[in-house]
């Protein structure tokens, strides 16, 4: 069986967007593939974060992922600090790749020139990412085309590592997931759906009260010409209720146009769509988030499946690269 891993990072809270474009995907996934999805907190670190803010949105992101049916039984679910070996391979990995590789990545630029303290660990951080991935011999990393160049950067360590060193790492590559809707944003949709963007109107959370998100989608912004139609290019604000539709009930957006003539009841029905896909995830969310010593539980599990699999390749890495067993 083929192996994926996949991360997320618990920063702000999880919208639509990352519900139906990524998390619909890791839960099929699951039964798939050997999967193994990690919260990403140590990532999270490499912008400040308050202390009891990144606690309260790792552990949150983590009963969401279960919630969504992510199911720690079935895959291996972890938490990226609990399991110390990424840590330690990371150092293996910095000392892999080169200052030119690591500067010509495009997140790092685009994130230290939006920020005003940027750390070390902005700059080194596809070495933890590299880690992340070769601890698990993984075959396939599925991620959006933002993250390519971060797996690209990864097959490069893992190769050199390899030629210097002897077969160590799975040299894996990257898959764009398969077709999950793009969520756009519902007050400006020729942007997307995000959590980094200011746009409380537009964005709706996984965990938003259902009145909340009624509101919202009465309010989303249309067009004028009252045809509905898929048509991205043209109709950008419908398109996006249709796929969000289409994607909450398993239909075809185009399909589904035809079963409109007006924009009020199609707005009606995509908001009651969300709410019917929302309503198990919140409801088992809350009864995680009221026993926080099963999720506890949960985690252990996770990064002790993990731990098993990360440390004998931790140990052929050190080997490898000259360090001494002890
Ligand atoms: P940011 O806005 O800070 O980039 P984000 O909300 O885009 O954050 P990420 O943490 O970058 O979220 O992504 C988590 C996952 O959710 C990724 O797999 C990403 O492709 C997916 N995702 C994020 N936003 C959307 C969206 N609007 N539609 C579909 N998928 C999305
Ligand atoms: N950088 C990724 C999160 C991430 C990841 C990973 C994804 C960290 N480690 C390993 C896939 C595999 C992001 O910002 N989306």
């Amino acid at each position: 069986m083929t192996r994926v891993f996949s991360g997320i990072q618990p920063s702000g809270d999880l919208h639509l967007g990352n519900l139906l474009g990524a998390l619909v995907n890791w839960e099929r996934m699951q039964h798939e593939h050997e999967s193994v999805f990690c919260v990403v907190d140590l990532h999270a670190l490499t912008l400040p974060k308050d202390p009891a803010t990144l606690r309260r949105t790792t552990l949150q992101l983590s009963q969401l992922l279960i919630a969504v049916g992510i199911d720690p039984e079935r895959c291996v679910l972890f938490v990226q600090s609990q399991v110390p070996e990424h840590a330690q391979l990371a150092w293996l990995m910095e000392c892999t790749v080169s200052f030119g590789e690591l500067s010509r990545m495009t997140a790092f630029k685009d994130k230290s020139s939006r920020n005003e303290f940027i750390s070390g660990a902005l700059f080194t951080y596809p070495a933890l990412q590299a880690a992340d991935i070769l601890l698990y011999d993984t075959d396939f990393v599925p991620v959006g085309d933002d993250q390519r160049q971060h797996v690209e950067i990864t097959r490069d360590i893992a190769e050199r590592f390899n030629s210097r060193y002897g077969t160590t790492f799975v040299v894996p590559a990257h898959v764009i997931p398969p077709a999950g809707a793009r969520v756009m944003d519902l007050q400006n949709p020729d942007r997307k759906m995000s959590k980094s963007e200011v746009s409380p109107a537009g964005t709706v959370n996984v965990l938003e009260d259902f009145a909340s998100i009624e509101k919202k989608f009465k309010r989303a912004v249309t067009d004028s010409d009252g045809e509905v139609r898929y048509d991205v290019d043209a109709k950008a604000g419908v398109s996006n209720l249709l796929s969000i539709l289409a994607a909450a009930t398993g239909g075809d957006p185009a399909a589904l146009a035809g079963g409109y003539t007006q924009y009020g009841p199609l707005k009606s029905d995509t908001a009651a769509a969300v709410i019917e896909l929302l309503r198990p995830i919140q409801a088992r969310f809350a009864e995680l988030e009221a026993d926080p010593a099963e999720t506890s539980r949960l985690l252990r599990l996770g990064a002790d499946k993990a731990r098993e699999v990360a440390s004998v390749t931790l140990r052929r890495a050190q080997e490898n690269i000259g360090l001494l067993a002890y």
